[in-house]
């Protein structure tokens, strides 16, 4: 079996590469060439330059990948990398990896690279592409992982037209996870999960994807190719040579469904295998070109394009004069809010993020809650920062604001050492503690209903927060209230309110259950 792949490969290699081959006789090296290893072989045939030098996936062989000795996902790989090499455009595109034997592509394409969970290179790449449209922005992916997991991402994304390129490698089975049925398992076939074979009364019939594809009005090239034979790779290669060409030009989605030998979960030698695509394959999952047009779609109704920061500049301007500079003490300050759904809770973040923005600082907002409108756990993270934001998940937060005991119980132990927790009562509840932080208590609800709605509680909490941390600017924090609160009455109890909450951190704060005179946290 071994000398059988070997063979194939070499014949693959000299067809389909238009090298030369050079038969390492002395031992003068040519490019790409390596040295005769301990296991007596050298590589006789060059790669294309869209692959790296070196695969680092393993410490030893760092010219092999990873994937069994006649599996298709090494020939898809050389034609993607080809057709990309040709095209010109490696400093420009981006490869999104899916879960699945090729889950390691990004070992070895020298290319932007991007891993995504199971199913969902289609979003991912939606995103890319949307976020980068001069890129190239490919995804790659399996039958288990394109047309199972991941059937909703393929179908919407084509659905919307997204100018990405989508290679699909079907195999017919899941190849990673050691054989069990696809949807494009054939009616018939043996697999873990179908050791009988599949029978449609049981497991229904074969997906076949590129048809189903191309039901939809939007996508504007879609074609099936085989690995089956010599002829069959040649017509691949211009397949997906095609569909880059037209994601260059802007076109819109297109689909390379890649027919692709599995030997090693056939239980198949390569040569073998690559005759089963031949026999079986092909006649169930005919080759052909299913769409190749230009679809126009409307324009009128695209979004209008701005900027993150022409759009925040525009707010700037509506809301008045220049804001004045404030200090920013911290490099990234994490903020934690948690409390009941209805106590304005995400509200709170969203204008934090807000100030934050205005204040010329990098922001993100993360909400978390349950599925009730009202009274069900609600949270957010909140990130202030004066650098890029890796992630928006806060596990360590240097500030936790708890508008009720059960959030203050559950968060107040994750608060990191010498963090704030402003608590939203007069006093903390018994047997509470929490030695690594300072706790400032702050009646916020009692506050707000004095001034004359509990609704305001939480800007009440947020007028502590700034008199406490002086974490960003009152003066940001009206501005952004007079642009986002639309109703004159309840703008005019946000002010009061955040007065209120920062006259209280001044006069009256209570440091635990302790009011201190000084207003400080202890
Ligand atoms: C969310 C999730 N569910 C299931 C898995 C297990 N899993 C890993 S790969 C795979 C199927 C891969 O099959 P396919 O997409 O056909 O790729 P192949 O390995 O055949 O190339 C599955 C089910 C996973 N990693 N993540
Ligand atoms: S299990 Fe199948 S798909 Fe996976 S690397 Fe081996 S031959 Fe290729």
């Amino acid at each position: 079996m071994a000398e059988k792949s070997a063979s194939l490969a070499e014949v693959q290699a000299a067809e389909l590469h238009k090298v030369e081959a050079h038969e390492v006789e002395t031992n003068e090296l040519v490019p790409n060439q390596v040295e005769p290893t301990s296991n007596h072989y050298a590589i006789a045939h060059s790669k294309s330059s869209v692959f790296y030098p070196e695969y680092e996936r393993k410490s030893d062989l760092k010219h092999q990948t990873h994937y069994c000795p006649g599996c298709g996902h090494g020939i898809v790989h050389k034609l993607i990398a080809e057709a990309i090499e040709d095209l010109g455009v490696q400093d420009q595109t981006i490869l999104v990896s899916p879960v699945g034997c090729s889950v390691f592509a990004y070992y070895y394409f020298d290319l932007g690279n991007v891993q995504v969970a199971h199913g969902r290179a289609p979003a991912a790449a939606t995103g890319l592409k949307r976020a980068c449209p001069d890129k190239i922005v490919i995804a790659y992916q399996g039958d288990g992982d394109l047309a199972a997991i991941g059937t909703a991402e393929i179908i919407h994304a084509a659905n919307r037209g997204e100018k990405i390129t989508v290679f699909f490698v079907n195999n017919a089975i899941y190849g990673m996870t050691g054989g069990q049925m696809a949807p494009t398992t054939l009616v018939g076939q043996r697999s873990t999960t179908s050791p009988w074979g599949r029978r449609p009364v049981n497991e229904g019939f074969p997906l076949h994807m590129a048809e189903l594809l191309a039901t939809l009005e939007a996508p504007i090239y879609i074609e099936r190719v085989a690995l089956s034979d010599n002829k069959n790779i040649m017509k691949a290669r211009r397949a997906m040579r095609k569909a880059l060409e037209l994601q260059r030009a802007g076109a819109g989605f297109t689909f390379v469904e890649v027919l692709s030998p599995c030997p090693t979960i056939w239980g198949k030698d390569p040569v073998e295998a690559r005759n089963w695509v031949a026999e079986k394959m092909i006649p169930a999952f005919p080759l052909n070109v299913f769409r190749d047009r230009k679809v126009e779609i409307p324009a009128n109704n695209a979004p209008p394009h701005k900027t993150v920061a022409e759009l925040v500049e525009g707010e700037k301007n509506s809301a008045g004069p220049p804001l004045p500079k404030h200090h920013h003490h911290f490099r990234q300050l994490d903020i934690k809010i948690a409390g009941f759904g209805g106590q304005g809770v995400l509200l709170l973040g969203q204008l934090l993020a807000e100030m934050g923005m205005r204040e010329g600082l990098e922001v993100s907002w993360l909400p978390s809650y349950g599925p009730e409108m009202r009274s069900g756990s609600a949270h957010c993270h909140v990130c202030l920062s004066k650098e890029r934001i890796g992630s928006p998940v806060i596990s360590r937060p240097q500030v936790l604001i708890a508008m009720n005991e059960i959030s203050l119980r559950k968060f107040a132990p994750q608060v990191a050492r010498d963090g704030i927790i402003i608590y939203g009562r007069e006093q903390l509840p018994e047997n509470f503690n929490a030695p690594q932080a300072q706790v400032v208590c702050v009646p916020a609800s009692d506050i707000a209903d004095k001034l004359g709605s509990a609704k305001v509680a939480n800007v009440v909490m947020m007028g502590a927060l700034l008199e406490e941390t002086e974490c960003l600017s009152p003066a940001t924090a009206l501005n952004v209230l007079e642009a986002k609160v639309k109703n004159p009455a309840l703008l005019e109890l946000d002010r009061k309110a955040l007065d209120a909450g920062r006259a209280y951190i001044d006069h009256t704060v209570a440091v635990g259950a302790l009011t201190q005179a000084d207003g400080f946290a202890q």
